[in-house]
């Protein structure tokens, strides 16, 4: 277990240290405040915990690179002593450091490397004040299981020294091979096996045809985070839209002040311009380390539980996609992507949130397709939700049908119905108020089946538990659901992506056959389920809120 039995070669040296509280992964990665992170040792400690929990045995090629947040470059120049000291034969970075976090799953993948490190602490805020993450990744290319997270967690418990080398800054900003304390280090492009991939999968021939004419106009927000680069490469270069179609698409270290979260609230540039006089046809942003993006048509957004869904239906049409095994969906995203499963007798599976569920459906070839309620989907190209990726694929659909993003939908509502969906978010909260929420609905579910709050009576309730199909490990307590006689649904969980207090979510959708009622409202269609939703948590008496900070 310990890389301490290793012959320490060259300048290798052993640091005494003490174990840090709270170095637990959670729905993607360690992530805490830069200042947490900045703690002498902490980003050691927890690296060495990974690198122990892999085994002594497990020392060849390491993928590294990060969404180019404050403290990339400087915690890059750590981890590579680190690595170097603890034996690793090889490490490959992204040039500047930079790595999204679909191009680092493709480069393990391509270079069979035994896992990566992605920093990144995705859409929450960068700069001195904001946020740090470390993500590890697998041989497979996707997020370690929770069975491994919970070995790093517990072996960051109890470390008492890591094992360093001395030597100088490496160059990140050129291509090259490097020696590092006897350690090999590739700087590499970080867009182009990515790019390539991609080429793959869609008709970069339509593609080019529909985007080069300057025809059909589009932008791209790169939200000054880690997609800048690669929307560049693939979107004006390959595939010849106009210059400028990216925006804010150099990385910045504080992410430019903004929150790269695409969503309607934070998404504001694009938003405006979508809604603006003559409005491109296509609109796309992408969130802070490039796996999850936002998709607008010209007179709205469109909600990722039905994209999901639209690019299953419409899957046989793109290249990469013409035999689809079955899908997946996590949990609290709607079940519109089940009815399109239904319909063409596809597996559909229900996962806990988080993408390291996928990874053994995805491996077992059980299914092509996936995605979450959170603007990230995802196929069996990688081992990561991908959002340029979704962006591609929603072009290519509508490359080859020639109808706008809308229309599209518009009919798929037509064919399959509408699952109205909305997430309303209760950020900042009281850990303890929020712990309390939950626990009391948790005592309280048996007896609510035949309970009526207003128009809404619960049918069920349970408390959403996943047996993974392929390696039978259970995963307990992801999330409340309640099942209205409706046919609608309400599911409450706590985020495990923050990094202050605690964030309440609530989940709710309804599913409308009706062709006149197509097109209503999102907000007041379900205000329903919401008060039912909330009246049944108690979320004022427990968190004294009246109403959600973030609503998407
Ligand atoms: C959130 C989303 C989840 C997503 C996760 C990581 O988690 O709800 O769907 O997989 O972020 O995405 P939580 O626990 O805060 O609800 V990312 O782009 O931050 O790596
Ligand atoms: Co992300």
């Amino acid at each position: 277990m310990d890389a301490m039995n290793r012959e320490p070669g060259g300048a290798v040296r052993r640091v005494e240290t003490h174990p840090f509280n709270g170095q637990k992964p959670g729905t993607s990665g360690l992530r805490k405040s830069v200042r947490e992170f900045s703690q002498p040792h902490y980003l050691e400690n927890f690296i060495q915990a990974i690198f122990n929990t892999l085994g002594a045995e497990v020392r060849g090629t390491l993928v590294l690179g990060g969404d180019g947040r404050y403290g990339n470059r400087d915690a890059i120049q750590r981890i590579l002593r680190l690595a170097a000291a603890n034996g690793f034969q090889r490490v490959v970075v992204g040039r500047g450091g930079i790595l999204s976090t679909p191009a680092a799953s493709c480069l393990i993948r391509k270079l069979e490397a035994d896992g990566g490190i992605i920093l990144s602490a995705s859409h929450n805020p960068g700069g001195a004040d904001g946020d740090f993450g470390v993500k590890f990744n697998g041989a497979n290319g996707g997020p370690a299981s929770e069975r491994v997270t919970a070995a790093i967690h517990r072996e960051s418990g109890v470390l008492d020294h890591y094992l360093t080398c001395d030597s100088a800054a490496l160059e990140l900003d050129r291509d090259g091979c490097h020696d590092l304390c006897g350690m090999q280090v590739d700087v590499v492009d970080p867009v182009a096996d990515y790019a390539d991939l991609l080429e793959t999968l869609f008709d970069f021939d339509a593609l080019r045809e529909m985007l080069g004419g300057g025809r059909f106009r589009m932008r791209f927000d790169a939200m000054h985070a880690v997609t800048g680069p690669y929307a560049r490469e693939i979107l004006e270069r390959r595939l010849g839209a106009a210059q400028g179609t990216v925006m804010n698409g150099e990385p910045l270290e504080d992410f430019g002040g903004g929150h790269p979260d695409p969503n309607l609230a934070h998404a504001r540039d694009l938003v405006d311009l979508m809604n603006g006089n003559d409005p491109p046809a296509f609109g796309a942003a992408s969130d802070g380390d490039g796996d999850r993006s936002m998709v607008l048509g010209r007179g709205g957004y469109i909600n990722p539980c039905d994209s999901l869904a639209v690019l299953a239906a419409n899957a046989h049409l793109v290249r990469g996609y013409g035999d689809l095994a079955g899908v997946a969906r996590s949990m609290p995203t709607s079940r519109a992507v089940d009815r399109v499963a239904e319909a063409r007798k596809l597996p559909c599976y229900e996962t806990p949130t988080g993408w390291k569920f996928f990874g053994n459906l995805l491996d077992d070839g059980r299914i092509t397709l996936c995605g979450e309620e959170s603007f990230g989907t995802g196929s069996s190209h990688v081992r990561e939700k991908d959002g340029l990726w979704a962006v591609l694929f929603w072009l290519n659909i509508i490359a080859v049908r020639r109808q706008p993003a809308r229309a599209i939908l518009r009919e798929h509502w037509r064919q399959f119905g509408r699952d109205y969906f909305t997430r309303h978010d209760y950020e900042g909260v009281d850990s303890v108020d929020a712990e309390a929420l939950m626990a009391s609905l948790r005592e309280r579910l048996a007896g609510l089946p035949g309970q009526a709050y207003g128009e809404e009576t619960v049918e069920c309730a349970d408390d959403f538990a996943y047996e993974d199909p392929v390696d039978g490990s259970v995963s307990q307590g992801q999330g409340i659901r309640l099942y209205f006689k409706s046919g609608a649904r309400a599911v409450f969980r706590l985020s495990g992506t923050g990094t202050a207090g605690a964030t309440l979510r609530l989940y709710c959708e309804r599913y409308e056959r009706d062709p006149t009622l197509l097109e209503l409202d999102t907000q007041r269609t379900l205000a329903p389920v919401l008060g039912a939703a909330a009246a049944i948590a108690g979320i004022e008496a427990h968190t004294g809120r009246t109403a959600p900070d973030v609503i998407t």
